[in-house]
């Protein structure tokens, strides 16, 4: 293992930390909030967002830390994968309600939830790890727990939404978990 105990992890959202922190703690890696202010660009794809996002960071060349940035989205088969890299501004706008509204009773329903997360390490650069869950919208929102979609989102296999899981439950199938597996087996390899 890369000698890293202390990973930063680069987010607002207090979802992911818990699910990372409660992911990677039994590694023996102690994950610390990274707060920063910066408008995320727009891009096309998950991949440029994380670069494009990683290098405004590194510019500002004040983090000397090994640190973590995770972009996410969900990607609905019928809706030519909508909201996709728009998954943020489209849960605080129309939230979801407004994507249960857009499928109405169609059946096919398929639809992915992504990860790719960047790992800067100091004088090594970026890497990226990339996961996937895929599943199905459900007709109504169900379940408390969990966060952002987590409501209307069934992993294939189970018939509960991710919001009915507890967070171990869903960190064992999640696309965040499948790309930090990723990240972990990379610093493993020294
Ligand atoms: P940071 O960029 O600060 O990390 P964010 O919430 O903006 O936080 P993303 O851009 O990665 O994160 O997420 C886009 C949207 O998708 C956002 O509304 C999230 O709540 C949602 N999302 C991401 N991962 C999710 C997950 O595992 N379950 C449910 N919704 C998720």
């Amino acid at each position: 293992m890369k000698d890293i105990r202390t990973i930063y992890l680069l987010t607002g959202n207090m979802g992911k930390f818990k699910e990372i922190d409660r992911w990677l703690q039994p590694l023996g890696m102690e994950v610390k909030l990274l707060k920063r202010n910066f408008i995320e660009t727009q891009a096309d794809h998950l991949e440029e967002v994380i670069l494009k996002g990683m290098d405004i960071i590194n510019k500002e060349g004040d983090i000397n830390e090994p640190f973590v940035k995770d972009d996410s989205g969900l990607f609905i088969d019928a809706l030519g994968g909508f909201p996709g890299v728009y998954s943020s501004y489209v849960h605080r706008t129309i939230g979801n309600r407004g994507i249960l509204d857009l499928m109405g009773d169609r059946n096919d329903r398929g639809a992915a939830f992504r990860t790719v997360m960047g790992l800067y390490l100091p004088g090594k650069g970026v890497s990226l790890f990339r996961g996937e869950c895929r599943g199905m919208i459900s007709y109504e929102e169900r379940g408390k727990q969990g966060f952002g979609y987590d409501p209307i989102f069934i992993p294939e296999g189970r018939s509960m939404t991710f919001a009915e899981m507890s967070v171990e439950e869903k960190n064992a199938m999640s696309h965040r978990i499948k790309a930090i597996r990723g990240l972990v087996e990379y610093l493993s390899r020294g």
